[in-house]
């Protein structure tokens, strides 16, 4: 086992996988186009080497990811299951992984691949680059690293890994080599348009009213700088929402001019509040904010899940947001 604090190399991740015949990737619960596409990406490149993968997540994949190709690799979560190694893709905190980890014993390998600052390195070999936009962005690299052959598939997963986690290439992490790895990953025969149209262009209705009900009902606080917006567990069942489609109404709050930080407030079942904020200004960091209620993420897009009810967890969430806004004044 290496040093926890240190990055493993590629070489020593390759290496303990081919001690293992049969693996299991998974990435973080309540998963998004990153922890899909370098999931199935990953799956199938272990399975081009001979390995027995297995790919879940908690939430299986999601309808709205049924574009991925391969996508029926990732499944649900079973009992009973041993696996020699388990690769884990995205996923900042061990406890994300939710019943993917709670289905098993811990394998003797783990290994942990992520982008997230605040990764806590729970793995026996970490690869964590907070530099990298996507976990797709390492995992290509990773490919690269051991002459692996960019199928179409794999190719398909990791453009839509590196699109949605960069905002569609315009989020401060793109960087010169995620274009050139967008490159690569169109001369491995990514479609860009079909892709793209299938990622922003194809959301089900009642996503659209959801933004209806964001647009109608979003605050804006500190001078305008702070925009937020709550969703209630009534108008979840009202419009028949699933988890997924929420990801991204932020974007809309966040938009606006002069608009620094923007929340978002979910009521969960539990009664819990699912916070999930962004940021658009590096001296704002968002990041930082979440970790005073035990969340984390990166510092311009992070989250955390507060006790109930939705209007306390409201109002200390954005006091917090408005005193970290005050310090760049
Ligand atoms: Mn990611």
């Amino acid at each position: 086992m290496t040093d926890p604090a240190t990055n493993a190399s590629f070489a020593e991740i390759a290496g303990a996988l081919e001690g293992a015949q049969s693996i299991l990737v998974a990435s973080h619960l309540r998963p998004d186009g990153d922890a899909l596409g370098s999931t199935t990406a990953f799956a199938l490149w272990l399975r081009s080497q001979g390995r027995d993968v297995t790919a879940w997540n908690e939430n299986g994949m999601p309808e709205k990811f049924g574009f991925l190709p391969e996508n029926g690799l990732v499944g649900l979560p079973e009992a009973g299951r041993k696996f020699d190694a388990l690769v884990a893709l995205d996923t900042s905190v061990k406890n994300r992984l939710g019943t993917v980890l709670k289905a098993i014993e811990a394998p003797a390998i783990f290994i942990n691949i992520d982008h997230h600052v605040s990764n806590e390195r729970y793995g026996t070999l970490n690869y964590v680059d907070p530099a990298s936009p996507a976990t797709g962005q390492i995992v290509f690299e990773f490919l690269r690293d051991r002459g692996a052959e960019i199928t179409p598939e794999i190719a398909g997963n990791l453009f839509a890994a590196i699109s949605t986690d960069t905002g569609s290439f315009q989020y401060t992490n793109t960087t010169a080599r995620t274009f050139e790895v967008a490159a690569e990953l169109v001369k491995a025969g990514v479609n860009v348009g079909e892709l793209s149209c299938a990622i922003y262009d194809t959301q089900p209705r009642r996503r659209f009213e959801l933004l209806k009900l964001a647009v109608n009902s979003a605050r804006f606080l500190c001078g305008g700088q702070v925009a937020c917006f709550s969703l209630k567990r009534a108008d979840v069942e009202r419009l028949g929402l699933t988890p997924e489609d929420s990801e991204g109404v932020i974007d809309h709050l966040r938009a606006v001019d002069s608009v620094v930080a923007a929340v978002f407030f979910e009521e969960m079942e539990d009664g819990k509040t699912r916070v999930s904020a962004r940021s658009k200004d590096l001296r704002v960091d968002i990041c930082k904010v979440c970790q005073l209620f035990g969340g984390g993420g990166h510092p311009l897009a992070a989250g955390a899940r507060m006790a109930g009810p939705i209007e306390v967890a409201e109002e200390k969430f954005l006091k917090a947001v408005c005193d970290e806004v005050g310090k760049c004044d």
